[in-house]
């Protein structure tokens, strides 16, 4: 029941027990959703024989689960079926590429393909028996390539496709070709590759427009795109990318910004090994990531459970070229009710308001604030622009400045002793302004043994031109936070023993000494979604 299980989502994805990590394959087809993820069936830690779990979906709310697709029990992957990516290929028919861990303990790419394209959920899943269809290049570590990405058909009439590694702490997207997708060839020279950055796990490679926020297609290549490399950064377990230019010709990859652990990172809090699809239904390009828990194993072991997927976000180029946008999927609104509004509510500094009229601990809540007088804004130390998250650990929500810290106190208790607070700061910077966003995680629960860092960064608006937004999905244990717009997006995890379910309240804020102003804030309640709940016909049915 919910009272023993406060941390089950509503609307969060999740498996109904059991260890879960990376989304693997999304992908749509015949009017299905398909998520598969990495799934230890036997327990509620990561496990040395992981498989693909699998669910369907004609919303991305509700899921079915259906069987395994994928489990360790051939010699090239009889150790483990790690991640991988799904391709649409001509004549409609998906294929998945993953990685196994053979018998060898090597990690080799494989094919799989759907047994009966005629079943609408496409439940078995067959395996290429010449597996593997790529083996380890020359000269790198066993345990150092995997996760092959979507490919792309490129104009020879080639598909392409990416596969993650490192040489030498040397981080590396080898690039595949292939006409047939069985027969795979190494380009000599990778995608691309930075030095330092170690292993690159579930790289995502795919063009976005330069002038809308449609999805485009992974094999689209014209004037009108540029090109995003994700790549997951194991010794960061941070999802980080660039935005650039791909030029097939040349078969290279030139990123606008380089990859350092201060670059764009999809998320500033905790969301990992992400795997984005196009949407052909509604033309946008969706993305979903692993969240993992912040509370200790003993803590999984009694809950018998680990793991979320994000709620799903579509993402495109913001209008600067510079970075990426992301926002709630629109389906949300299927599971709102009892909304609540506030209009031009002046919030003093040193104040609460509390949103009474909604379900505080399963909500989904937007909040734009005014300011004005912002001369007055505290000046910036630049030494405080180096590191944006141990700003907000030092800057805390309780440190009082002038514009800010404002925002939301999430899945609060009724004295307040646990809260979660998401909260903006304005400084001012050489006659211009800047915002900082953080997520405190510090009072998030009584109880200990939990990581409650703070995570934050900079949002780029200018609050003399723009209110500066928050928008921020609550789901028990999960707060999902969207900074300007879904300019700046923060994960959280928490586990509040007081702020569970009908106790849980929430409450803008302002601890800082200058006054602003809401000058719009809605929320609702998100209902329970259908996932993964299985359905037993029984006689009083
Ligand atoms: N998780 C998978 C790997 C991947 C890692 C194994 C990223 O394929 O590199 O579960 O979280």
């Amino acid at each position: 029941s919910s009272s023993e299980q406060p941390y089950r989502t509503a609307f969060h994805f999740q498996p109904p027990q059991n260890w879960m990590n990376d989304p693997n394959g999304p992908m749509y087809y015949n009017g299905v959703y398909h998520l598969f993820y990495q799934y230890n069936p036997t327990g509620p830690l990561f496990s040395d024989h992981m498989h693909w779990a699998h669910s369907v979906s004609y919303d991305l709310i509700n899921w079915i689960p259906l069987d395994l697709a994928l489990s360790p029990t051939k010699s090239f992957d009889n150790i483990s079926c790690w991640s991988g990516s799904a391709t649409i290929l001509p004549g409609n028919k998906p294929v998945m590429l993953y990685t196994g861990i053979d018998s060898e303990n090597r990690q080799v790419q494989n094919m799989a393909v759907p047994k009966d394209l005629s079943d609408p959920y496409l439940k078995e899943w067959v395996k290429y028996t010449g597996n593997p269809v790529i083996n380890l290049p020359d000269g790198i570590q066993p345990d150092d390539f995997r996760d092959p990405t979507t490919a792309w058909l490129a104009e020879d009439g080639k598909w392409r496709i990416i596969v993650g590694s490192q040489k030498d702490k040397m981080g590396i997207a080898f690039l595949y070709q292939s006409e047939d997708f069985i027969n795979w060839t190494k380009f000599d020279s990778p995608l691309h590759k930075v030095a330092g950055t170690g292993i690159w796990e579930c790289p995502d490679f795919f063009p976005v427009w330069i002038d809308n926020k449609k999805g485009v297609d992974t094999s689209v290549m014209n004037l009108r795109v540029k090109h995003v490399l994700k790549v997951g950064l194991f010794d960061y377990a941070k999802d980080f990318y660039m935005i650039g230019n791909y030029s097939p010709e040349k078969e290279n990859y030139v990123p606008q910004n380089e990859l350092t652990p201060s670059t764009l990172r999809y998320d500033y809090g905790k969301y990992y090994a992400s795997k984005s699809f196009f949407d052909p239904v509604k033309n946008r390009r969706i993305l979903m990531a692993w969240v993992n828990e912040s509370d200790s194993e003993a803590d999984d072991i009694a809950k018998g459970w680990s793991g979320l997927q994000s709620f799903p976000r579509s993402l495109w180029l913001d209008q600067n070229q510079k970075q990426l946008v992301q926002w709630p999927i629109e389906e949300i609104e299927m599971l709102h009710e009892n909304k609540v509004s506030i209009l031009d509510k002046k919030l003093e500094g040193g104040s609460l308001h509390e949103v009474v009229g909604i379900t505080a601990s399963q909500a989904d809540v937007k909040i734009s604030f005014k300011l004005s007088n912002l001369e007055e804004a505290e000046e910036l130390d630049p030494s405080w622009i180096e590191d944006p998250q141990l700003t907000c650990s030092k800057k805390d929500a309780s440190n009082k400045g002038k514009f800010g810290p404002f925002g939301l106190l999430a899945l609060a208790s009724n004295d307040l002793t646990e809260q979660t607070a998401i909260f903006f700061r304005v400084f001012k910077n050489n006659g211009r302004y800047i915002v900082l966003m953080c997520s405190d995680q510090s009072r998030s629960s009584t109880k200990n043994g939990i990581d409650k860092t703070s995570y934050g960064s900079f949002v780029d608006i200018n609050p003399q031109q723009d209110e500066i937004s928050l928008r921020t999905l609550i789901d028990h244990s999960i707060i999902e936070s969207f900074g300007g717009g879904g300019k700046t997006c923060i994960t959280a995890r928490v586990y509040p023993t007081l702020a569970i379910g009908k106790e849980a309240r929430l409450f803008a804020f302002n601890n800082g000494t200058e006054s602003v102003v809401i000058s719009e804030l809605s929320a609702w309640s998100v209902k329970k979604a259908l996932i993964n709940v299985k359905k037993t016909i029984s006689c009083t049915d």
